[in-house]
């Protein structure tokens, strides 16, 4: 790749021209240092699990690892594998979540409260917990017991899956893959990826698919309802998108990472007068704080912070000269950021023990401690400001103007109270479908070329884009979430975004909020009469990157989403997987992946498959 093939994120290219020029690493250089990469490993064909290898498949002769494992059940082993990763990822991220509500319940979370009792008493409803004469407090303790009773095992069922279309659940009975428990599932997949448990690639994959679906449905679920329970369900606003989010003259702290636990609070340390008069004091004009990533999502949709960036430019916020700090959790940081950072005066700060990061700033955060960890850090940033070079600041561009905050309850306020008028819409053919268009950057694709070329080609053809996590802010970046942005699309979709003043794409919020997709599928399917697999809906990952992607991918496929990828996984040496996954499955439940690289071709698959949809339901 040569430098200008990096993105087509306008304000990051004079950032990477600038690395080239000084030599300062970034992830695109390390990727051209692993080229070429180890063809067995790309095709899913090394095995490394146990010490009678590492072996390989090389055929014609090696056709089997040690252990007697064919190219088949290597490669379905590693995609278990990831599956349960991703899952797991999500789901711990969602149990953080809901173990804060019950702390807040019991009165050892005193710095958190509830934002959306509303939400929270419908969520007690639907968990069977009578809520009239309890108290909110109250409340949140039982529904954070009883939330946290599904990730064991004991009731062999989750509760959320019963949002899903009747027919869909018994498509999930009838395959066998009705998960039982969100650590269950995750636990039985590694079970079945220790050498001389599972055989079948058949079986293993259909485990996949079970586990995925504890994690869209469960964990994934639990983490944003609760998630809008401590911090608001999200509601229509305007912000800003890209690196020209920092501000010159301020002290900048960017939050990087996934759980709201901690940036919410890192929202309200930055407002206290004392920090504030502190970063005064130390010549800045105020305290800028900027999301990154997917907590970044999480605050853009219910806070309206700015956000500076997604996946490839977290090297490149650093790199601006003008960031005092980078607080991070969990998921999709770089362990080298503190490598990055050390060429700048940058402070890498981690919080999280499950993450800690050799020469990062360890803060020990948890809810019980929240606030007061938060300002500590915040303090830290500030008095970092003296230290920072103003020769070496380059914050390139201005910022781009986005519309956030569509959650279903606010899709459904725009709409007037339901998703009636979309449906008819849908029905007329002003809108031929939707597509939920989610993931992370990859080096292996341009940075953001393959979300935003998708989204234009399936907007011009009047199919509706919702949209999360780096795909979203891809697509913020391109000026593609606000309403003038329906200039781009089909005739039809643009008069019906023209009279809503809505944005042909919509922001959904961060990777767990993949489940506000599901429930969105679930409430047209539910009001249609038929199971998600007949609604003329997709799903797309163009730059997919991460195990929690696949796990992702997975569970659109499994609850009857035909989901097309832009990079292809570690499956190649099997041709039987590579069909099961692309055509067995349609089988089992009614959809399909898809793998296609080039987004234009991709926009037409997926173009198709919505045709054939409405054709189904006589539309
Ligand atoms: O969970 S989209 S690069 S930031 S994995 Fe990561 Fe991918 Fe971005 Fe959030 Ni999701």
């Amino acid at each position: 790749q040569k430098k200008k093939e990096r993105t087509i994120d306008e304000n990051a290219k004079p950032l990477i021209e600038m690395a080239l020029r000084e030599g300062f690493e970034t992830v695109w250089d390390r990727y051209e240092m692993q080229q070429p990469s180890c063809k067995y490993c790309e095709a899913g064909l090394s095995c490394a699990r146990c010490t009678m290898g590492p072996c390989r498949i090389i055929p014609p002769h090696r056709i089997r690892g040690v252990c007697g494992a064919d190219a088949d059940l290597i490669v379905s082993r590693n995609l278990l594998d990831m599956i349960a990763t991703g899952s797991a990822a999500h789901s711990d991220h969602g149990r953080d979540i809901v173990e804060t509500l019950y702390l807040v319940g019991m009165g050892t979370a005193t710095d958190y409260g509830i934002a959306d009792e509303d939400k929270l008493r419908l969520l007690a409803q639907e968990f069977g917990i009578a809520n009239d004469k309890k108290s909110a407090k109250e409340i949140a303790a039982l529904l954070g017991r009883a939330m946290l009773e599904e990730y064991g095992m004991t009731r062999n069922t989750l509760q959320c899956l019963s949002r899903a279309p009747k027919a869909t659940q018994e498509i999930w009975d009838a395959a066998g893959i009705t998960p039982r428990g969100i650590d269950r599932e995750v636990v039985d997949s590694m079970h079945r990826v220790q050498m001389g448990v599972g055989a079948d690639y058949t079986n293993i994959l259909l485990q996949g698919l079970r586990c995925s679906l504890s994690d869209g449905w469960g964990g994934s679920m639990l983490g944003t309802d609760v998630s809008d329970v401590l911090f608001g369900t999200p509601s229509i606003r305007e912000s800003k998108v890209n690196l020209a989010v920092l501000k010159k003259d301020h002290v900048n702290i960017a939050v990087h990472g996934h759980n709201p636990v901690l940036s919410e609070m890192v929202v309200k340390a930055v407002t206290d007068p004392e920090l504030v008069a502190l970063a005064k004091k130390n010549g800045a004009a105020g305290i800028n704080l900027v999301g990154l990533c997917c907590t970044g999502s999480e605050l853009l949709m219910r806070k309206g912070v700015p956000m500076s960036g997604n996946h490839l430019n977290q090297e490149l916020v650093i790199m601006t000269g003008a960031l005092e700090a980078m607080i991070v959790d969990y998921q999709c940081i770089f362990p080298s950021l503190p490598r990055t950072a050390s060429c700048f005066h940058t402070l890498i700060v981690s919080t999280s023990p499950k993450a800690k990061i050799p020469g990062s700033y360890f803060f020990d955060f948890s809810p019980d401690k929240g606030l007061v960890t938060a300002k500590a850090i915040v303090r830290m940033a500030v008095e970092n400001f003296k230290n920072r070079n103003p020769a070496r600041v380059n914050i390139p561009g201005s910022p781009v103007p986005l519309m956030t905050g569509f959650s279903n309850e606010a899709i459904k306020k725009a709409l007037g109270g339901s998703f009636k008028p979309l449906i008819n819409l849908i029905a007329a053919g002003k809108i031929r479908g939707a597509v939920g268009i989610v993931g992370c950057n990859n080096p292996h694709v341009k940075h953001d070329y393959g979300h935003v070329e998708l989204t234009k080609a399936l907007i011009k053809k009047n199919i509706l884009c919702v949209e999360t996590g780096c795909a979203a802010i891809a697509s913020g970046k391109a000026g593609l979430l606000m309403p003038s942005a329906a200039a781009m699309a089909g005739d039809d979709l643009r008069a019906v975004c023209e009279s809503l003043k809505i944005p042909p794409v919509l922001h959904m919020g961060s990777c767990v909020d993949n489940s506000r997709i599901l429930v969105l599928a679930a409430e047209l399917g539910n009001a249609l009469n038929v199971p998600i697999h007949k609604l003329p809906i997709a799903g797309a990952a163009p730059e997919w990157y991460s195990q929690k992607a696949v796990s992702i991918g997975a569970y659109f496929v499994a609850s009857g989403v035909y989901t097309v990828l832009g990079v292809m996984p570690h499956i190649s040496g099997s041709p039987a997987v590579v069909s099961l996954l692309t055509d067995g499955l349609k089988g089992a439940v009614n959809a399909n992946f898809a793998v296609e690289p080039d987004p234009v071709k991709a926009a037409d698959l997926i173009a198709d498959h919505i045709e054939k949809k409405r054709t189904g339901l006589g539309i």
